[in-house]
């Protein structure tokens, strides 16, 4: 990719070390989840939406086959495709295919590599397509570049991305995305349903411990990027649900007392302490439809499968 079609926005890069340290000087300690998202963090994640356990990925797919018909007909010709936490943009392409003629496609991705990747994809699979990259986390991606502003915008905000945020930061980020995306616009949002904790657990206990490795990734990144002496044997990979919250929950537990170092500085460990490392939280149709429609949007449709396994919003501006 070349350096004049690559934008970064600022919130990455720097804040890692700020954050990580934070992070583990705070009680209980936690590291926020979008720093998973480095190259190597990024591939474990694309290897997690190949497992068999990990029904998000296929479940919004099989949607996005089945209705990226409806969802063209609803937003109409040459819209500006905006989609928040692209990554590999896999996708993506059903959606491109129904909605062409598009004005441009406008993927924002914290992962470089990822981003890399996907425009190069795409630009093979559609010459025609005008992608425009934006490299950055997509919570401050306040400005869209200059191709963005003109025409009808349509969100995208695919994989229940959506999960990480808490209640309240979903809801703001709902928001902010209402006035990023102008008054003609519209949203799809894929959104992961409540469901039984037999169907929820595996998914992020995976028998190939690909989830384990992308938990404890934020570790090895730590030790690679911040000079830690954290011992990857010594802690392990945990995720429960969190019924109260609505969430499932990852988190990595020190096995042993210990005092790991990042930076010169010391990091002690008890046993069974743990890092809090993700949140996912999941959702009912109305309860989301409720957050959405207090963040100024009308919920237009919702498409679920048979199998209730995951959701894809279609919101429009709430007039009045
Ligand atoms: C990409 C944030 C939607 O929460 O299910 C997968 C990330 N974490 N397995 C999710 C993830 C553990 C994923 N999201």
């Amino acid at each position: 990719m070349t350096q004049a079609t690559q934008r970064t926005i600022d919130g990455i890069g720097g804040d890692f070390a700020d954050a990580v340290l934070a992070g583990l000087r705070s009680k209980p300690k936690s590291i926020p989840s979008r720093f998973f998202y480095d190259a190597k963090g990024s591939e474990l994640f694309e290897r997690i939406t190949e497992l068999e356990e990990y029904y998000p990925t296929n479940a919004e797919i099989a949607l996005l086959d089945a209705h990226a018909e409806d969802m063209a007909a609803l937003a109409g010709p040459n819209v500006c495709l905006v989609e928040f936490g692209s990554g590999s943009s896999r996708k993506t392409d059903r959606l491109i295919e129904a909605l062409a003629p598009l004005h441009a496609y406008v993927p924002i991705d914290i992962s470089d590599a990822a981003l890399a990747g996907a425009v190069a994809r795409l630009r093979a699979r559609f010459p025609d397509l005008r992608v425009v990259p934006v490299h950055g986390d997509f919570n401050a991606a306040l400005a869209l570049p200059k191709t963005a502003r003109t025409p009808k915008k349509l969100g995208f905000f695919p994989g229940s991305t959506i999960g990480n945020l808490n209640r309240w930061e979903a809801r703001r980020f709902l928001e902010d995305c209402r006035s990023l995306l102008g008054p003609n616009c519209a949203f799809v949002v894929g959104v992961d349903l409540k469901k039984d904790t037999g169907i929820l657990l595996p998914a992020y206990n995976d028998r190939d411990g690909v989830t384990a490795a992308f938990n404890l990734n934020l570790l090895d990144r730590v030790n690679r990027e911040l000079g830690g002496t954290f011992d990857l044997n010594a802690f392990a990979h945990q995720a429960i649900y969190n019924a109260d919250e609505g969430r499932i929950e990852m988190h990595i537990r020190s096995l042993a007392d210990q005092t790991a170092e990042l930076m010169g500085e010391p990091v002690s460990f008890a046993e069974g302490e743990t890092i809090h490392t993700e949140n996912s939280h999941k959702y009912g149709i109305e309860e989301f439809q409720a957050m959405a429609g207090a963040a100024g949007w009308e919920p237009l449709k919702v498409w679920t499968g048979a199998d209730n396994l995951f959701s894809v919003h279609y919101l429009v501006p709430a007039t009045a």
